[in-house]
């Protein structure tokens, strides 16, 4: 500390900007930009004193938070809640929550039950349900994006993919819903879904079990791995848990980003019509343009220094990845959807040692989808009003009505 009475030299820990805004309140969800451009300006690591935390919203202060998983930690929640002070509402993640050496195992499982190899199997299909969806809204010409597209089309393919029984998966969005809604503080958003969370957690819990994945799915490759000898009989329901947890909502919100993005910007759409090939990159650019996992948290394990601010250890660390993904100090034209951007470097699915592990599975859904698309329809339009859904980590609509014209 500076104690000499003197102004602050160069070395000197800086002044954390105390900001007031709620990142998790309505009027945010509504149009987070603004405020996204308030938390960057204002200095590296600001402290949000609604909810005592502090906050990283540049794409440099993100990214080192993000590769640092020693200082700041998982396993006492990526979520507002501090594992080592309150109890959890579920049992953790044994991968988002976890820590190295603990985190490894289970990270290597699910990367090869997820990995390129895995994906030649699920290809083709993937591949002829999107042209089947596509097929299907030509015949409708005017629907909901969200239901009918965004929703219906992981839908169509995931929980088949997992192999899961075919009674009960109306349990799935409102699950997932609630996984996200829970990272966030204890508001009506959080609260009132873990008020009604009990039919979907035992939903969940049942489908996890061994007995209840068909051979030849993902469910059932997770469990393989105990026959290995990589996982215990005990941890592969909670490792099939994180795909139920995180593999369908944030495609959904992805895919829907995408729809949105291309609806929005027909300029772009013409691109995309023009050279379909540029699908998987068009999905990759919505992924950061829209953010569909708007936020992380960490937990700090001992005092630190990022950049220039000092934080204690057992803080929280909220980084706003969608932010990061507009910092203009980073990207050009941040603001832009371009399809042609060199979208690597996006912390959309994070990085370091706990970026998304399904992102090939997200991917191959993105670019089937719009691919599928871009051959066979001429123009998208917005028919009506799009309307927002709420949730304290995901980003998306709950509603985008539009007309489509065939190719
Ligand atoms: C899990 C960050 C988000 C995509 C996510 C949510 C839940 C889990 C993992 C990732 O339950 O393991």
């Amino acid at each position: 500390m500076n104690t000499s009475g003197s102004p602050s030299s160069k070395g000197d820990p800086a002044a954390v900007p105390h900001l007031d805004v709620d990142p998790f309140s309505m009027a945010f969800f509504t149009d987070p930009y603004p405020t996204h451009e308030v938390l960057r300006e204002a200095g590296p690591v600001v402290h949000l004193d609604k909810w005592n935390v502090y906050g990283v919203a540049r794409y440099a202060e993100v990214h080192a938070v993000l590769n640092d998983p020693v200082t700041f930690c998982s396993s006492r929640g990526v979520g507002l809640s501090d594992f080592k002070k309150e109890e959890p509402w579920r049992p953790p993640s044994l991968i988002l929550e976890a820590d190295p050496p603990a985190h490894t195992r289970t990270r290597a499982a699910l990367s090869r039950v997820l990995s390129p190899t895995a994906m030649k199997q699920v290809r083709d299909r993937f591949a002829a349900a999107a042209e089947a969806k596509v097929t299907e809204l030509l015949d409708k010409r005017s629907f909901d994006a969200i239901a009918d597209i965004a929703e219906a089309y992981p839908l169509s393919i995931f929980p088949d993919a997992l192999a899961l029984k075919p009674e009960g998966r109306e349990h799935l969005l409102p699950y997932a819903s609630l996984v996200f809604n829970a990272f966030g503080p204890p508001n009506h958003l959080r609260q009132e879904a873990i008020e009604r969370s009990a039919p979907h957690q035992a939903y969940i819990a049942e489908q996890c079990r061994r007995e209840n994945l068909a051979p030849g799915g993902f469910g059932a490759c997770i469990h393989a791995e105990v026959d290995e000898g990589r996982i215990t009989a005990a941890e592969a329901p909670l490792l099939v848990r994180s795909l139920l947890s995180a593999g369908l909502d944030t495609t959904v919100n992805g895919i829907g980003a995408a729809i949105y993005c291309l609806a929005r910007f027909p300029e772009q759409w013409k691109l995309l019509r023009d050279d379909p090939t540029l699908a998987r990159n068009a999905f990759e650019e919505a992924v950061r343009f829209e953010s569909p996992v708007q936020t992380f948290f960490r937990t700090t394990t001992r005092d630190v220094e990022l950049g220039g601010a000092r934080i204690g250890e057992g803080e929280k660390v909220l980084m706003f990845l969608a932010a990061a993904n507009r910092d203009p100090r980073r990207w050009d034209n941040p603001d832009s959807y371009d399809i042609h951007r060199r979208t690597s470097g996006h912390v959309g699915f994070g990085s370091g040692i706990h970026m998304c592990v399904g992102q090939l599975v997200a991917r191959l859904e993105g670019e089937a989808m719009l691919a599928a698309l871009a051959r066979r329809v001429a123009a998208i339009e917005i028919a009506g009003e799009p309307k927002r859904r709420f949730n304290n980590t995901l980003r998306g609509l709950d509603s985008l009505p539009v007309t489509i014209t065939p190719a």
